[in-house]
């Protein structure tokens, strides 16, 4: 068998890189462990891979049995679709087609998949995510033709509809005593369930049933109800006027998803809900009050730059405008921004902008004017200028900016400001957001604050606040993933506090992540994000003091992450 590092120039000069190049995540293949980076990006698998399909024939890849085929294409739904695409045809990793891969062959994939890549793959053997016999089997499976998973119309949609509490049979008044304002929705990662919990007296209302790897929370414009979704595409419609809130409706809308939101315009509150898929590449449009589904529209097209055509161009974020009936709508590997006018479903008018591809997470701006998003594998954040319908600018920022939803303040020196941290480097990018009244500063990276660690997620501030809190919580470093920096907006030029929260919450293991505010602005709520079999907590910080206020522990609080408080969602405070 050839060395392992002549197959990984091989394979290199062959200039079919395996997934994402980042110095980062090459240092990673650099000493054979997995990056916590590479290991976000691959995901954590999507429904697509339990669906019945296509088993290939192919007479030149290497032998399989269906249990084998079946096997490898769940292995590669779980841990390479979210890098390479369902199709195989390339997404922010590059293309597996079946002639290179044969090409190639067993023995060299093998080593590939097993040791990782200089070009950012991680080592899915060295890093004990794939055993030595997995990694034989997907060496095997790339070689066949990609199987397509289904598409799913309205008919599917439909089918798996299932409206549990029809409208008229639920509360006309709100049952229990909640400050519903104050609750927070927590993402329970891998128990596929989310908890409710009261912000006021930090008590677990209810856990709830979700999706697959549930993703994230949005909430209808009156604070009613709650809509979130799994990876695998399954929606929840959850009544918070309920006694004990309770799903009232879901549907099924793809087999891979990630985004949700609904109506937010005057006269249109709460009307219609939109859901945005991986797979099939599309997004649907649904009764807010019911989910039953209205309308789909695929994303399938021709990438804005090069004008080549994509097969398979995923819904990243979507956003509601609070200024038009409009659906902002963050299309990735075409990377264009569509603003989907829902007032007339059936003569629906799209403004489709040229932004930058890979277009992943973001959020608006303190005018709720312009929608800033991270085109990460650009180091770009687009900035869409929703009232004039056109794109405001494309800012350098750092290497992979990832947002979250951002966060804004006024700065003392610059004026209106929005901010980013970074995957891939340990900035944070400050970007001026007042064309009309700071019009040098606008769209231009004002400050560039420094991070503890890179791999940061998620950055949070509040308008009542003078601190922003930054995480890195995919830093490989374990005392960096733990903590969090802590800046003091009146001094930025003073080094930022760094405190280790996991250790407040007395958490060996787990990684700090996702800030988000209460209500008045005055705690600031994080996950330490456990291991699935081991403790979890969510710190909750009293922003003023910056001292621990309260650690919430419970067995029921399985690998929280998201979190998402009621009226800063509604309103998109941050
Ligand atoms: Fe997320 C938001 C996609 C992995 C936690 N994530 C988003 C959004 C997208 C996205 C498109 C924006 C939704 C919106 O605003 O409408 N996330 C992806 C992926 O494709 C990726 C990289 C891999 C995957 O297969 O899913 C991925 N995300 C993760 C995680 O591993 C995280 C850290 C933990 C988890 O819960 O799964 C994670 N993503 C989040 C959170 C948000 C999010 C908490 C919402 C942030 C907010 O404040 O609004």
């Amino acid at each position: 068998m050839k060395s392992k590092s002549m197959l990984t120039s091989l394979f290199m000069l062959a200039a079919i890189p395996l997934a994402i190049s980042s110095a980062f995540a090459a240092e990673a293949a650099k000493d054979h462990k997995a990056s916590p980076e590479a290991k976000y990006l691959a995901g954590a698998g999507a429904g697509a891979g339990k669906l019945e399909m296509y088993q290939s024939t192919d007479p030149n890849g290497p032998a399989m049995t269906k249990a084998e085929f079946d096997a490898g294409r769940q292995l590669y739904f779980d841990r390479c679709a979210g890098c390479h695409g369902v199709l195989r045809k390339g997404a922010t990793g590059k293309a597996l087609l079946p002639g290179p891969m044969q090409k190639l062959g067993t023995d060299s994939l093998k080593v590939l998949i097993g040791y990782g890549t200089a070009g950012g793959m991680p080592g899915f053997e060295t890093s004990n995510e794939m055993t030595a016999a997995e990694v034989d089997m997907m060496a095997r499976y790339i070689q066949h033709p990609a199987p397509t998973p289904p598409e799913w119309g309205l008919k599917e949609m439909k089918a798996s509809w299932k409206l549990l509490v029809p409208v008229d049979k639920r509360p006309t008044k709100q049952m229990n005593k909640l400050n519903l304002d104050n609750i927070f929705s927590v993402t329970l990662r891998d128990s596929g369930e989310l908890a409710i919990i009261d912000g006021d007296s930090k008590k677990i209302v209810t856990i709830l049933k979700t999706g697959f790897a549930v993703h994230i929370t949005r909430f209808s414009k009156s604070g009613r109800y709650l809509y979130t979704t799994g990876r695998d595409g399954l929606i929840n419609l959850i009544d918070l006027w309920m006694e004990t809130p309770q799903t009232v409706a879901t549907i099924r809308t793809g087999s891979d998803a990630r985004s949700i939101d609904t109506s937010k315009y005057k006269g249109f509150e709460d009307k219609i809900a939109i859901a945005g898929s991986y797979w099939p590449p599309a997004y649907v449009f649904m009764d807010g009050f019911t989910l039953e589904p209205k309308k789909v529209v695929s994303t399938r097209g021709y990438t804005y730059d090069e004008q080549e055509y994509h097969p398979e161009p995923r819904v990243a974020s979507i956003v509601s405008s609070h200024i038009k009936p409009e659906f902002v709508v963050n299309v990735k590997e075409t990377g264009k921004i569509l603003l989907v006018d829902y007032s007339d479903l059936k003569n629906l008018k799209t403004t489709e902008i040229e932004a930058e591809r890979f277009l992943h997470d973001g959020g608006w701006d303190s005018s709720k004017r312009y929608f800033m998003v991270a085109a990460n594998m650009r180091n770009t954040v687009s900035v869409v200028d929703t009232k004039a319908g056109k794109l405001a600018a494309n800012v350098k920022v750092g290497v992979k900016p990832h947002p979250g939803r951002g966060a804004n303040w006024n700065d003392k020196k610059f004026g209106p400001v929005w901010a980013t941290g970074h995957l891939g480097d340990e900035t944070v990018a400050v970007i001026g957001t007042d064309p009309d009244k700071h019009k040098a500063n606008a769209w231009k990276v004002v400050r560039s604050l420094k991070n503890h660690g890179n791999g940061s997620l998620f950055i949070k501030t509040h308008p009542k606040s003078k601190n922003l809190w930054v995480d890195a919580a995919l830093s490989p470093e374990t005392e960096l993933r733990q903590s969090v920096s802590v800046f003091d907006l009146n001094n930025l030029d003073k080094p930022a506090v760094v405190m280790n929260l996991a250790k407040e919450a007395g958490i060996a293991e787990g990684r700090v992540t996702h800030p988000e505010y209460n209500k008045a602005g005055d705690e600031v709520w994080f996950s330490v994000w456990g291991p699935k079999t081991k403790e979890s907590a969510i710190v909750v910080m009293d922003d003023k003091t910056r001292k621990v206020k309260t650690v919430i522990k419970d067995k029921r609080l399985v690998t929280p992450t998201g979190k998402f408080n009621l009226y800063n969602t509604v309103q998109d405070v941050y």
